[in-house]
């Protein structure tokens, strides 16, 4: 069946297949903004390669699509953009490595695993410090997140715009979870989950009693089939695309962090381009990255009503047993808050105020 409707999806998603049990693909997704602008002048062509971790009916995939549309439209083919999804070129470690030796163009990767980059980063893993969307666009949209994007110069990535990854909600094959408590397991084990490869996200599960175990995002799906990990955490939309409720029974809605993600190329593709194509491509990731963010929105409660309707147990959590997570996480504050930096933290807090009280 996936190899169907993956085969069978197209850009902005036409909703249902008639397989018998027509279950929508995509939610009713945005078009795409139209592609305005001038035509850039002739300055050789390029073949640009994209890696990203997600599936084709992700919304990263079809914003990306769009950032290749946009490229190809405005340079009349010249500029190509191949994007290989699924995690095929590597994982998000490995595919920020190939930027900077330039064996690849371009990435999508979560912040968390770009925190060895631009250490400021893992401001953004510190569990419920952005509450609403519209808080973390704010923020991603701010100064702040302007200078964590300029940080990477010189690391041989250009790093050219943040988009959403999402609110992070648990799943696991084991049991469900409305608590810290369950998470831990009184008389049974804690549950093994697996974690980006970052220390905050690890001292997250650690703190909630879990055995956390960080693993690249290619290697997960197998993992939780062959019971080598009980569970992981991912947006609903990429729980969904990537088909782990076929190896999840369970989900918890924990919102226990919002990742964005950064749409990256390497250095020596980006010297390599004449200043017209560099100014486009910046201008492309914009508009993409915007796109994206309005491709997850639209994705993130259907995705969750997708997974229930294909027979995932989803945990809805009240305000207070979100506040009892929070709880239990308040030391992963406590040991990361300094360490990251304080005054960063209160200028994002700002940020987040500030949209509160608009
Ligand atoms: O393309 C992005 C993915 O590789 C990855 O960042 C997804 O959030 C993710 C994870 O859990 O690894």
């Amino acid at each position: 069946m996936t190899a169907i409707w993956r085969s069978t999806l197209t850009l902005a998603g036409a909703a249902t297949l008639s397989l018998g049990i027509a279950q929508a693909q995509t939610p009713d997704l945005s078009d795409p903004p139209a592609i305005e602008g001038d035509t850039v002048a002739d300055h050789g062509s390029h073949t640009i390669r994209m890696g990203i971790g997600l599936a084709e009916s992700s919304p990263q995939y079809l914003s990306s699509q769009y950032f290749a549309d946009i490229l190809d439209q405005r340079t009349d083919g010249r500029l190509t953009v191949n994007i290989f999804p699924n995690s095929q070129l590597g994982d998000d470690v490995q595919m920020m490595e190939m930027l900077q030796t330039g064996t690849l163009d371009m990435t999508y990767p979560s912040t968390s695993p770009a925190t060895t980059y631009v250490p400021e980063l893992a401001a953004f893993d510190l569990p419920f410090l952005l509450p609403t969307r519209e808080a973390a666009v704010a923020v991603m949209q701010s100064d702040v997140a302007q200078s964590m994007l300029d940080a990477f110069d010189g690391t041989g990535i250009k790093a050219l715009a943040f988009s959403e990854n999402g609110y992070r909600q648990l799943s696991n094959s084991a049991r469900p979870v409305a608590s810290p408590e369950d998470v831990a397991g009184l008389d049974v084990s804690g549950l093994t989950i697996r974690t980006m490869e970052n220390p905050v996200h690890l001292a997250i599960w650690q703190t909630l009693g879990a055995n956390p175990t960080p693993m690249a995002f290619g290697e997960l799906f197998s993992a939780m089939e062959q019971g080598v990990v009980d569970g992981q955490e991912n947006p609903w939309s990429t729980i969904l695309t990537s088909n782990f409720h076929e190896v999840q029974d369970y989900g918890s809605e924990t919102r226990h962090v919002y990742t964005p993600f950064i749409l990256m190329m390497s250095e020596r593709t980006w010297d390599g381009l004449a200043p017209e194509y560099q100014a486009l491509v910046q201008e492309a990731a914009r508009q993409s990255a915007e796109y994206e963010i309005q491709l997850a929105t639209e994705y993130d409660d259907w995705s969750r009503e997708q997974l229930e309707e294909r027979g995932m147990q989803i945990t809805r959590l009240d305000d207070e047993q979100i506040a009892a997570f929070q709880e239990a996480v308040q030391p992963v504050y406590d040991e990361w808050a300094p360490r990251i930096g304080e005054d960063l933290i209160a200028e994002i807090q700002a940020i987040v105020e500030e949209t509160a009280n608009d």
